[in-house]
């Protein structure tokens, strides 16, 4: 059985963070095994405090976990801190982890902070390199880009600037646009877009179940773009039919 680790904040009522990360691997089969970076409070519609784990033990959580498991893919969630940032950068290289999906958490749906200011730009300059693939809803490719992304040429604008900052893939999500949505997936050469219809919820940690799946998919050895469009209708299966 292959193993992923998702390195996330925790969101007891589960619809977000690593309780999300853990039953979407279960769902593709494969084994989930988490670092906490925070602890959150909140009912599943707001996030109501944050409380984050030190460093020195996020390194200790997954240096356990690496000595025991082989990991074949790595989620990054909310990190929380800038420390928390530096140290996954440090525990990607140190661990020879290949297979990463950054989702680039700054926010919740309804605006809370999940990243510390200033390890918005440490994210941009010190772990975006590291990823195989980032997944930036146009908020967050919208500060990672340092434009304002409005439209899907803006979202094809922002994936080429995100590119050249390291990433290997760049899956900008439409979500949040006026109208019908549409992702962009840019692999440094050309574009790929999915297309879905808009589905009305009031879900969270949709994004955090899309890169969960996307991670699921690496670990068992497919490639990005083969599973993005995966990934995607296990969302919609998501919002469709959970409360
Ligand atoms: O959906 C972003 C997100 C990620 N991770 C955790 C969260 C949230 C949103 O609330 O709580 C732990």
């Amino acid at each position: 059985m292959k193993t992923a680790l998702t390195i996330a904040g925790f969101d007891p009522s589960g619809g977000a963070g690593i309780l999300a990360d853990i039953r979407t691997f279960t769902e593709f089969g494969v084994r989930g095994v988490s670092g906490v970076t925070a602890l959150t409070a909140q009912d599943g519609s707001s996030v109501k405090g944050v409380m984050p784990v030190p460093a020195r033990f996020l390194v200790k959580q997954v240096e356990t976990l690496l000595d025991a498991f082989d990991v074949d893919a790595l989620k990054i969630g909310m990190l929380a801190k800038e420390e928390n940032v530096l140290a996954v950068a440090r525990l990607v290289k140190k661990g020879g982890l290949g297979k990463i999906v950054l989702d680039p958490v700054l926010r919740s749906s309804t605006g809370y902070p999940l990243l510390e200011k200033k390890g918005v730009r440490t994210l941009t300059l010190k772990l975006l390199p590291l990823a195989t693939v980032v997944t930036p809803n146009i908020d967050e490719a919208g500060v990672l880009a340092g434009m304002e992304v409005r439209d899907l040429k803006g979202m094809e604008e922002a994936a080429v600037k995100i590119a050249a900052l390291g990433p290997q893939n760049v899956l900008v999500k439409g979500g949040h646009l006026r109208g019908a949505p549409v992702d962009v997936l840019y692999d440094g050469k050309s574009f790929t877009r999915y297309r879905g219809r808009r589905i009305r919820g009031t879900h969270h940690g949709t994004g955090c179940v899309l890169s969960s799946a996307i991670a699921a998919g690496l670990a068992r050895g497919r490639t990005v773009k083969g599973v993005v469009g995966e990934a995607k209708k296990h969302v919609s299966r998501i919002i469709k039919t959970r409360p």
